[in-house]
């Protein structure tokens, strides 16, 4: 093996020597971030069918290409956390011993990579040279990752340069499952259909994927890297790795605040964080450091300091138009991968929610012409772009600090056509921690269960915790005890209903007047009325410049309904009987104080003295 002359780390060399042993590539290519390695990639994986160009005027350096039909998401059933001890991975992961797993794997993956080059990718999580970045090299014979990971990570020399002679790294090791036999010709979306795991060591700091070239599955450094396995890290040394978004609201004074929020999925994370407010509200402005995650430590002056590990978006694409989010069309304009949406004969891109109509003879995901009647959608559902995050016009000047941005709010919101009002503080940090805890959102596609039903999704983390739940929790009560300021938390719902089924707030771009609110009690510039589920927002408090948006619609959207809340509150039990050794005592404290709070009568609630 010829080894690059900037690689001296020993673990590293004998890493990719192991993975080389094992899964007996063809060739070992080194990669490096140079837009030469990139561009070169891309036209392999034109040559191979994989990609198509898109119009260069229209699309310049952009590229569609579709997976196969069994390869389209994250393959929750199919991902492991191997913890030494079964209990450390909890109850709402899949476990199987880390001895057992490794030897089922190294079956898997010996001569996985036959007839394919494996290509080694050192990237950095966080900014370069910051000390909240974590390192990953991850092995991998598929060229769609490499140039996926060339936009959603920094990576190459820089990184090894980083890395130095002795310094760790997160060993990340993924093939597709397709080795070639000499003279068998390749697939467009090489994958195995039939097999595929995504494990996690967490001890080990180590990550083995195997069968899908899928982003959430092959892209290492996002969920399985920057959350997973920096989750268990986190709890480790005191920080939180989270599923939050981060943006920037600053006010007519230049005055910045900056919020980390989460959300579970199909509740718009991507357009909150480049969310444009309303042009009546003058000299207010949202900036974006981050759509997906946030990693979080206590800083200077007892703040809270959060960096986005992330280099690119990799967002979903159905529903992405100008008027949803034009900070998004502007940033996939250029130098975007597209997965799983349609295509026209001329070179453009088409998915659901783009405009009114599909444009005529589009070409769907699975490359036939598109039949209006057959009533299949042109694009996945869950279609991705991925781009770079600088291109975003609403990108943070410091989204790059490698200090990090001062964060001053939490938010957690769900999907949620009744019951949570729009908008509440949480009296405190552990209130705001059972928050999170219980945060839940309506299912809005049939594949992930019956419509209309709540999922909890605490924190937005189920899918995405390395450990336990229950520790997870009490790490988060843990970390507030340390605070001398605690972060203030808020919950929100752009997603209420009325009785005839319509939203009754206009979300989008006028959730800025739910930010000012949020930055102002920050700052202790507005009081708010003690409801028993939190502080509550008076009409008048509420910027309605240029929104005609009557009182009594507002006290629609902000009604505590108590008889309901206290059958929510009872639906919580459920939730926590999954993990009830590990629960918080907290958690049913709360429960009790939220219930009795519910029986006093609304006139009774008190506002908080100015
Ligand atoms: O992303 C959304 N946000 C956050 C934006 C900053 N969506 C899309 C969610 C799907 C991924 C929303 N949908 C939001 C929202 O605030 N609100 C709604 C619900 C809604 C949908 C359409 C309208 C209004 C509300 N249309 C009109 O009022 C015309
Ligand atoms: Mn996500």
């Amino acid at each position: 093996m010829q080894i690059p002359q900037g690689v001296k780390n020993r673990g590293l060399i004998e890493f990719v020597h192991e993975m080389a042993q094992v899964c007996q590539p063809d060739h070992i290519q080194w990669c490096s971030d140079s837009r030469e390695e990139y561009e070169k990639l891309c036209q392999k994986l034109v040559d191979k069918g994989t990609f198509t160009a898109l119009d260069p005027e229209k699309w310049p350096g952009c590229f569609a290409c579709n997976s196969d039909p069994s390869d389209v998401a994250r393959v929750e059933d199919r991902t492991y956390i191997c913890s030494r001890r079964k209990e450390d991975a909890g109850p709402t992961n899949n476990w199987e011993d880390p001895h057992k797993m490794k030897a089922k794997l190294k079956e898997l993956f010996r001569n996985s990579m036959r007839g394919r080059t494996m290509y080694v990718i050192p990237y950095c999580m966080g900014p370069l040279g910051s000390p909240l970045s974590k390192i990953g090299v991850q092995v991998t014979d598929s060229e769609y990752v490499v140039v996926n990971m060339h936009i959603m990570t920094r990576m190459g020399d820089a990184v090894l340069d980083m890395l130095g002679d002795r310094g760790e790294f997160v060993k990340c090791l993924h093939s597709v499952g397709a080795p070639l036999e000499p003279g068998q010709e390749d697939v467009t979306w090489p994958c195995n259909p039939t097999t595929k795991y995504i494990v996690h060591y967490p001890e080990d700091r180590a990550i083995a994927s195997y069968g899908s070239g899928y982003g959430g599955n092959a892209l290492l450094g996002k969920k399985c890297l920057a959350l997973r396995i920096a989750s268990v890290m986190a709890k480790e040394e005191g920080w939180l790795a989270e599923h939050m978004l981060i943006l920037g609201v600053e006010d007519p004074k230049g005055r910045k605040t900056y919020v980390a929020a989460a959300f579970p999925s199909a509740c718009g994370k991507t357009n909150f964080a480049m969310m444009i407010p309303p042009g009546e509200m003058k000299g207010w402005k949202v900036t974006t450091v981050g759509d997906d995650i946030a990693w979080i430590r206590p800083g200077k002056g007892g703040r809270l300091y959060a960096i986005n590990p992330e280099y690119g978006y990799f967002g979903v694409a159905p529903g992405t138009n100008a008027k949803t989010n034009p900070n998004a069309m502007a940033t996939i304009s250029k130098n975007t991968i597209f997965t799983n949406v349609g295509v026209t004969p001329d070179g453009d891109v088409w998915w659901e929610g783009l405009t009114r109509e599909p444009p005529p003879g589009v070409v769907n995901w699975q490359g036939q012409v598109h039949d209006p009647a057959s009533g299949k959608p042109v694009a996945h559902p869950n279609a991705r772009f991925t781009a770079p995050a600088s291109q975003c016009p609403s990108i943070d000047p410091n989204w790059e600090d490698p200090e990090g941005v001062p964060i001053h709010a939490f938010i957690f919101g769900g999907r949620r056509s009744t019951v949570v009002p729009l908008l509440y503080q949480s009296f405190n940090w552990s209130y705001g921690v059972y928050l999170g805890a219980t945060l839940g959102s309506e299912m809005t596609a049939a594949a992930f269960g019956e419509i209309g039903k709540v999922r909890r999704d605490p924190f937005a983390m189920l899918p995405f915790c390395g450990y336990h739940m229950g520790d997870y929790f009490n790490h988060w009560l843990q970390f507030g005890r340390n605070l001398r300021n605690p972060t203030r938390i808020f919950g929100v719902n752009w997603f209420r209903k009325d009785e005839q089924g319509n939203f009754l707030w206009p979300g989008f771009g006028q959730n800025m007047r739910i930010l000012k609110w949020i930055v102002q009690r920050v700052r202790g510039e507005v009081s708010a009325i003690e409801s028993p589920i939190g502080w509550m927002p008076k009409y008048e408090d509420i910027d309605w410049e240029g929104l005609d948006f009557p009182r009594d619609q507002y006290d629609v959207l902000m009604d505590v309904d108590r008889e309901a809340w206290k059958k929510e509150i009872l639906t919580h039990e459920e939730l926590f009987s999954k993990m009830f050794d590990k629960i918080p005592k907290e958690f049913f404290f709360m429960r009790e104080l939220m219930l009795s709070a519910l029986w006093r009568s609304p006139e009774h609630w008190q506002l908080e003295p100015e």
